[in-house]
């Protein structure tokens, strides 16, 4: 096996001592110009790639932070991570992603690993852990749910979103109204349920709700939403997210529901997905390249400083939601 290239061997053929080649990598004190240009030709030739984990060891963290997602396979997630890592590499940083499947146990071991590669921050997103970042020692920033005093919030304002769900149906004369929830763990759609009924409240106007378990997985139209009864014709449905509603929709369909001329149907998110479906998803739309931008600068803000382990309340973000109307709210 051929042996890999270390900092020695660019020091030898670059004819400049260890201590150089080193500073020089960790961009930390003086290298002469002449010097630079040895090292660099003698990168160029053995082909050396630096250690990352040697250098972050050095540095006491990495030039990475952690990104905790429920599962990428959603739409809104895998679209909040690129824009985290776009933003995140023009700062010089990378990601490291995992996803936590709404598990506390599975994202308190993800947690360990992040620590253990020394991320210099984490971004967690829907978290469930309840201790376990009370007394972290590292930059954090939480999206949706709260989990520390001291640990700001990012998130849409959800309430709002539900209210504009609601008066977007009503607008359309829908008078029979259903609400599928996501799980009570989930603070952001516990928002946008209250802000719906709210509404409806106000309008006196009938609304059911039914809450599924889980937010969207591979086999959940076999799994849940095929059992779920549709006992009597709602006119209007509001789905916590994009992804469930399209599930939802396809249900409908095969019952032999019209959309929207029998049921109108608006999920939540303004994920890809709501253009790709037959009819195209009228939904909410969560800013979510403005949520990663708040999540980075954030984070930023906070790395390289120490952290206060406070129990002070610190002020969370919540950006502005928008309709977005398509097909299935209009008539045809
Ligand atoms: O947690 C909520 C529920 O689902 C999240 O923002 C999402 O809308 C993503 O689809």
């Amino acid at each position: 096996m051929k042996k890999t290239t270390n900092i020695r061997d660019i020091a030898k053929s670059a004819q400049v001592s260890i201590a150089t080649v080193s500073r020089y990598i960790n961009k930390r004190g003086y290298v002469s110009d002449v010097a630079v240009e040895k090292i660099k030709k003698a990168i160029k030739q053995t082909g050396y790639v630096p250690n990352e984990l040697a250098r972050s060891l050095f540095r006491k963290n990495s030039k990475t932070i952690g990104v905790l997602v429920p599962n990428i396979a959603n739409p809104l997630f895998n679209q909040l991570v690129l824009h985290i890592e776009k933003k995140a590499r023009v700062l010089g940083y990378s990601v490291f992603l995992s996803n936590t499947d709404d598990n506390a146990e599975k994202e308190t071991s993800a947690l360990n690993v992040l620590m253990q590669n020394r991320v210099a921050g984490i971004i967690t997103v829907r978290s469930h852990c309840t201790t376990e970042y009370k007394h972290i020692a590292i930059p954090v920033v939480a999206g949706e749910n709260h989990i520390a005093p001291h640990i700001p919030v990012v998130a849409c304002n959800d309430e709002l979103g539900g209210r504009l769900a609601f008066k977007h149906l009503y607008e359309c004369g829908c008078k029979k109204l259903l609400h599928i929830k996501g799980p009570h763990t989930f603070e952001a759609t516990e928002a946008r349920c209250r802000g719906f009924l709210l509404e409806a409240k106000k309008k006196k106007i009938e609304c059911d709700t039914l809450e599924l378990s889980r937010d969207f997985y591979e086999t959940i139209l076999e799994d849940e939403i095929e059992r779920l009864h549709f006992t009597k014709r709602y006119d209007g449905i509001f789905v916590f997210n994009d992804i469930t509603a399209a599930a939802i929709m396809r249900r409908l369909i095969s019952l032999g529901i019209s959309i929207p001329r029998q049921t109108k149907v608006i999920g939540f998110d303004n994920s890809f997905l709501g253009k790709l479906t037959s009819p195209s998803l009228s939904t909410i739309e969560q800013p979510i390249e403005e949520l990663a931008e708040k999540m980075i600068s954030l984070l930023f803000s906070r790395i390289g400083k120490k952290t206060k382990l406070s129990s002070k309340h610190v002020e969370d973000y919540f950006a502005k939601p928008r309709l977005i109307v398509r097909e299935s709210t209009k008539e045809k």
